[in-house]
């Protein structure tokens, strides 16, 4: 998940929210006296945040979708995928005006969409609204324009550019394929809170397929969020021109009461910059709750016989791998693909239980300076290390690198569904 630094004011014991917090902190986890103690806290949590945070309101009806999707194929005894896909947005405002936001664009999401449909499963496709989707990524947020894939042809019509026509037409035939076989369901999120609704409500659904179901998690999703009940419902004011028609109603929201605290005596937020260089009543400080940790949730209780892989993006190659395996032995579920932002499309790294890492690296670039290697002419079969994110050469690589992610992925998945099968032969 992604970490977020902002300047964030001292935790407020009395608000509901915060209650989520501290039911979250590690060590409460870790003080929990039994595995039911923990998982009934788990499940207040659960409680907690959906019960305070309204849902999107398209659910009822990605819910009706997805539920005749998963229906139809299981009943074929396919395997269905769910991907998620794209950044979570932060609202800072109920009528959004701002939002924060990350960088992901769904490249891996959207990329591995297309090989998991053909390496046969039905794909689920849950993504930020806006961002590359399968097939259709390969023109739309493209540099060129998508009319510099088109031409007028003699007779007037309009018609492929003849340099592009031969892959447009491969890939228009893969995508009609998929939308004629009904194996692709695209649902769109946009907010943390739209995403952990529907997560929750197409995971729950898929509980029928068994090991059949897989979850594919590369969504760069917030760790941190402002919960509904401190969220200003209007635009935040950078001035206060509206100061005489609000005060008699006094601060509805932490937004609110941090913009208006403009008296030093009261009670502030913003502890971290005692001599400002801009006054405080100019300032805006955003204050987060830590998001709860939903993938917990989906490997006990959501999706508890699927397979689920879960993504670790990083930047810093040293802590890469032990934040991967860090996750595995906290969530306890199948398998975390690490990656670095810097160098995801040449290279991911496999961390799965009792099993060696494994790196998957585009070919070509096999040779290169391992990161940490101090002498410039050490140069190695990087086996078992990051590249070095600075001998990253210009460029996109030659091949798409979930063309090997996705084959090594259902392997995996092909093993699950074996172990399964031998557990229900035994009983
Ligand atoms: O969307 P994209 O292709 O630009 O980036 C993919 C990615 C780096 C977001 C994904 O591979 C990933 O690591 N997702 C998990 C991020 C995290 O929460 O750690």
């Amino acid at each position: 998940a992604l970490s977020l630094s902002f300047n964030i004011g001292p935790a407020r014991p009395s608000s509901p929210s915060s209650s989520i917090s501290s039911v979250l902190t590690e060590d409460t986890m870790a003080s929990s006296a039994t595995a039911d103690t923990a998982a009934s806290s788990l499940q207040g949590v659960e409680n907690a945040y959906f019960s305070s945070n309204p849902p999107p309101k398209a659910l009822t009806s990605h819910v009706e979708q997805a539920r005749s999707f998963i229906d139809h194929h299981a009943s074929l005894k396919r395997r269905v995928v769910l991907i998620t896909s794209g950044g979570t947005t932060v609202p800072l405002e109920k009528q959004t005006v701002r939002f924060i936001d990350n960088f992901s664009a769904g490249t891996r999401g959207a990329t591995s969409a297309e090989y998991f449909l053909e390496a046969g499963y039905a794909v689920i496709f849950l993504h930020r609204q806006f961002s590359l989707l399968p097939y259709s990524r390969h023109y739309s947020h493209s540099t060129d324009c998508f009319l510099d894939f088109l031409h007028e042809a003699d007779d007037g019509s309009v018609v492929a550019n003849p340099t592009h026509q031969e892959k447009m037409l491969g890939v228009l035939r893969k995508y009609n394929d998929a939308k004629r076989e009904r194996k692709l369901l695209m649902i769109p999120f946009t907010t943390i809170t739209d995403y952990l609704y529907e997560l929750r409500a197409v995971a729950q659904l898929m509980r029928p397929l068994g090991p059949n179901g897989l979850l594919y998690l590369a969504a760069a999703v917030s760790d941190f969020f402002v919960p509904s009940d401190r969220m200003s419902e209007h635009k935040i004011q950078s001035t206060n021109a509206t100061e005489g028609f609000k005060q008699q109603q006094g601060p509805t929201t932490i937004a609110d009461k941090s913009r208006r605290n403009t008296d030093e005596s009261e009670e502030t937020f913003d502890n971290f910059d005692s001599s400002p260089a801009v006054p405080r009543s100019k300032r805006l400080i955003i204050d987060l709750d830590p998001v709860p940790k939903f993938l917990k949730m989906l490997v006990d209780g959501w999706a508890p016989e699927g397979m689920i892989v879960s993504f670790k993006l990083e930047t810093d190659p040293e802590i890469l791998v032990h934040k991967a395996k860090y996750s595995l032995d906290r969530y306890q579920h199948h398998l975390v693909i690490g990656n670095l932002l810097t160098t995801r499309k040449w290279e991911v790294v496999f961390v799965a239980p009792n099993q060696p890492d494994q790196w998957i690296r585009v070919p070509g670039h096999r040779r290169r300076k391992t990161f940490g290697s101090k002498d410039d002419q050490h140069w190695e079969e990087s086996q078992d290390k990051p590249m070095d994110p600075s001998m990253l050469p210009d460029g996109e690589p030659d091949m798409e690198i979930e063309g090997l992610i996705i084959p090594a992925v259902e392997n995996l998945h092909q093993k699950h569904i074996d172990s399964s099968k031998a557990k229900t032969n035994q009983k």
